[in-house]
């Protein structure tokens, strides 16, 4: 049976137009799906936008446009976003979709049944930007640390979620799945908050307008998180045959920040709901510009339409898989991806491209046992990809096309006219063009087409055809 592959990215909030660490975390995840999609795994690849948030509806009233249209704006240019970034994604939830609400409602309810939930009074900090209750030992300087604003002193009736009763569980199924919070910093991290009891969770709002009503109870509001955790399985329409077939999600991709929410609050839901948890909550760092996180919230914004407009796509997915490591903060900046595309992709690649299809073109191809492919590091680029440590799987496809590149200059088929030595190339860029297509999938799939070959990882054992090559366009025009 075909192996199926469920991946997530966080939903966003649609308060502002999407910043660069929105396709960042887009494109890591796509580069994984993509990956999947190689291994002709039946892949489901969800994304979306977190559209009950309260700081969406303040950015409404700010912008003096009313909730539902300023939200509806604003999910468009994500939606667009997706298309830009050239995203495989299968679907795309919004949070204000009915589909979502009625499983939302569901979930509460059988929480509730379960005995989980209780109505109290709460008093406490709410941080918006976090959309989340803080404590005074969360705070610097009376400040939420992640989003420099004084949190709201919130007093309200509140119903509330037993989180404290699930501790020792999640704690024993974090320790018996080493894999299920990646990278392992981020795992100890978890481990060692949990040390301390866990308060129960506030989950609704009697003061709040927006959001989805509490099934028993409609002078309350769903708490944001409760409700923006369930798009996981909404999305595949929970409890359908759909939801059986993809769940458990193979991987949430998420950004640090939002860590306890999905190792810990999430779990914690799902336990109490019986359904099986995730297998991998795979938390990345964030994009900073001058070491300062990108966000809307701190004002320093680069927009990745306007990127992809300047270097195209492929160039702007290829430099963040290769330039950021996903476990780890990496800076942004303009001339690195500028040096990396010159000197990567239209130097490096697009000239072996474009030199061996010319060749091969006029002399042909005859086939011969390619033994240059033995230089390519395969399975250790298997493994780096399991690992989700794309930067190096990446090094490894680029150092097997210095090999390649250095084998035209010692073996001059222009002037040999070989055609066993062009055959060996073409097969070998065949290679690196599959390897290549979860990140640059638009010059891959001209690659593809100008030497005749499928993209499919168990193509790249399976000898090249020998049939006609042909010269193509210029892949990558060096950026001056
Ligand atoms: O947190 N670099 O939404 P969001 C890398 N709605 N990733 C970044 C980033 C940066 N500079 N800034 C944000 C939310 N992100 C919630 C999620 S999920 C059920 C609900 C990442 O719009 C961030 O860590 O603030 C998160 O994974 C995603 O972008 C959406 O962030």
């Amino acid at each position: 049976m075909m192996a199926k592959f469920y991946i997530t990215t966080a939903i966003d909030y649609v308060n502002a137009a999407p910043h660069l660490g929105h396709a960042y975390e887009k494109i890591l995840a796509d580069a994984i799906a993509r990956w999947h999609r190689l291994l002709e795994e039946d892949v489901f690849f969800l994304t979306g936008t977190d559209e009950n948030a309260q700081k969406n509806v303040k950015a409404a009233k700010e912008a003096g446009i009313p909730v539902k249209k300023f939200i509806d704006k604003n999910t468009k240019t994500f939606i667009e976003l997706c298309k830009k970034l050239n995203l495989s994604n299968d679907d795309f939830i919004r949070t204000t979709e009915t589909r979502h609400a009625v499983v939302v409602q569901q979930i509460f309810k059988t929480i509730q049944d379960k005995g989980d939930i209780y109505k109290a009074d709460y008093e406490g900090l709410y941080c918006t930007g976090c959309e989340a209750f803080l404590t005074e030992k969360d705070l610097v300087d009376e400040k939420c640390p992640e989003h420099c604003k004084k949190p709201e002193i919130l007093k309200e009736e509140s119903y509330f979620f037993k989180l404290g009763k699930y501790r020792e569980k999640i704690i024993e199924h974090i320790k018996k799945n080493p894999g299920f919070i990646e990278p392992t910093s981020r795992r100890n991290e978890i481990l060692e908050r949990l040390k301390e009891p866990l308060k129960d969770l506030s989950v609704s709002r009697c003061t709040i307008e927006w959001g989805i009503p509490c099934p028993t109870d409609a002078s309350h509001r769903i708490y944001v998180w409760i409700d923006a955790l369930v798009n996981y399985i909404s999305g595949i329409d929970y409890p359908s045959e759909k939801f059986k077939k993809y769940w458990p999600a193979d991987v949430h991709i998420i950004g640090k920040g939002i860590n306890w929410f999905h190792s810990v609050i999430w779990p914690a839901l799902l336990l109490s709901a019986g359904i099986k948890l995730p297998k991998k909550v795979f938390v990345h760092g964030y994009l900073t510009v001058n070491g300062q996180k990108i966000s809307k919230s701190l004002g320093n914004v680069i927009d990745p339409i306007f990127l992809i407009e300047k270097y195209g796509t492929d160039a702007l997915r290829y430099f963040l898989m290769r330039d950021i490591p996903s476990a780890t903060d990496g800076d942004f900046s303009e001339i690195a991806l500028k040096e990396r595309f010159n000197n990567e992709l239209a130097n490096k690649l697009g000239n072996l491209v474009s030199r061996v299809s010319a060749l091969a073109e006029k002399y042909g191809i005859k086939k011969t046992e390619n033994k240059l492919l033995d230089k390519l590091k395969l399975k250790k680029i298997e493994e780096l990809m399991e690992k989700i440590e794309i930067d190096k799987a990446l090094d490894e496809i680029f150092a097997f096309i210095d090999v390649c590149n250095q084998y035209v200059q010692d073996k001059k088929p222009w002037e040999t006219q070989d055609s066993r030595v062009l055959y060996e190339l073409a097969d070998s860029i065949k290679a690196v063009a599959i390897l290549l297509w979860p990140f640059i999938p638009e010059a891959c799939e001209k690659i593809a087409e100008q030497f005749g070959f499928e993209l499919k990882f168990s193509e790249i054992k399976k000898p090249i055809k020998e049939s006609k090559i042909k010269k193509g366009e210029i892949l990558f025009q060096k950026i001056k």
